[in-house]
């Protein structure tokens, strides 16, 4: 056996520490596998075959998905990983400008690789990950809003990614309903969170729904395009503590509608985020919340453990 030029797929999966089905399955998925034959026909890994294979498993190891990992590792004739020449973002590359303190560009990288890579289970790893890390705050702000801004940029440039903004915002939300609801609520009057008629942008409000969960206050989410009538109605039921609503863009930012809303007893206090808000025709009793972090503790201030 040993006479046989190349190696075969015992080999290579002993060499690396990967199962033999492993190399198999990146073989049939994504076309690297052994280009040698040995006399009597058999597959053979040959050695630049296995430098492909170090550099993809490099690339994964680094937080690259696996398609990606293997389309960089083929261009490269001697399987050099993508990163020593700067290469394997391409058209894929997404514009993440200068990054918030304390965010880990390679966490960032990873996280906008696996979105253009549409590798759900990638994203799905990563945002649990730095969920579990840093709480929904530190999440969102160092990691998720980078990169919902970059794909926001590269749309803007193109008028592409509209489907990596679907698939990505689908794994945030079923992200953030991960975080369970306070056991015992400090807030006895619900928090009313909505977004403003027809803005779909709804990210936002479910973030700032996590966040104040783990803030232990309760939270009634209203969602994505409310309709003020349906809003107004939910006051009166409800008799909310605070209300927040939330405006991505200017289509959907007339705050005229805010001073119909009714108030309740005791009064119910009217936030309003986004930046989509026309801030100079918002009604005096509204405050304008500025960053997740200030939300938070705008709406939690008002309730104290007793
Ligand atoms: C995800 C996304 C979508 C998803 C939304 C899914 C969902 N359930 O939310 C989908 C795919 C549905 C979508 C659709 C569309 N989108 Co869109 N989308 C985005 C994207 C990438 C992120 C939105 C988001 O959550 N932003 C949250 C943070 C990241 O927003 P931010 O403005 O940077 O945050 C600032 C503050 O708001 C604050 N902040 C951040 N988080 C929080 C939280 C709280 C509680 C508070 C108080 C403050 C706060 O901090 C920042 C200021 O320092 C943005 C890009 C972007 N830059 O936002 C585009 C973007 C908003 N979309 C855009 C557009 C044009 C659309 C579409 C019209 C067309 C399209 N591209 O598909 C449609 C239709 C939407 C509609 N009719 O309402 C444009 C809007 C342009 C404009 N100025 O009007 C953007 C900016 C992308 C671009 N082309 O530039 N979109």
């Amino acid at each position: 056996m040993d006479r046989e030029p190349g190696l075969g797929v015992g080999a290579v999966a002993r060499h690396l520490g990967v199962a033999a089905a492993t190399l198999r399955t990146w073989d049939r998925r994504y076309g690297i596998g052994p280009s040698g034959r040995s006399p009597g026909g058999h597959r053979r890994y040959t050695p630049t075959d296995l430098a492909r294979l170090e550099a993809m498993q490099r690339s994964i190891i680094a937080g690259a998905p696996p398609a990606e990992a293997a389309r960089a590792a083929l261009d490269e004739p001697r399987g050099e990983p993508p990163s020593s020449r700067g290469h394997g973002a391409g058209g894929n590359r997404v514009p993440l400008g200068d990054l918030p303190a304390g965010s880990d560009p390679a966490e960032v990288r990873g996280l906008a690789r696996a979105a253009m890579a549409m590798d759900a289970p990638a994203m799905t790893l990563a945002v649990r990950a730095a969920i579990a890390r840093e709480g929904v705050v530190g999440a969102w702000d160092r990691l998720i809003v980078p990169v919902l801004r970059g794909i926001g940029r590269k749309n803007a440039a193109s008028g592409e990614c509209v489907e990596v903004e679907h698939l990505l915002s689908t794994v945030l939300l079923a992200c953030l309903a991960e975080v369970a609801p306070p056991a015992e609520p400090l807030n006895a009057r619900p928090v009313l969170l909505a977004c403003a008629p027809e803005e779909q942008h709804s990210l936002p409000v479910h973030a700032l729904a996590a966040a104040l969960a783990q803030a232990g206050v309760a939270v009634a989410l209203l969602g994505a395009r409310v309709p003020a009538p349906a809003l107004a109605a939910a006051i009166r039921r409800t008799g909310p503590n605070a209300v927040l609503v939330w405006s991505q863009t200017a289509r959907t930012g007339d705050p005229g509608w805010l001073s119909g809303l009714p108030g309740s007893r005791p009064a119910v206090r009217l936030l309003v985020g986004g930046p989509g808000w026309n801030r100079r025709r918002l009604p005096s009793t509204t405050r304008l919340v500025t960053d997740l972090s200030e939300a938070v503790a705008a709406i939690s201030s008002a309730f104290t453990r007793p």
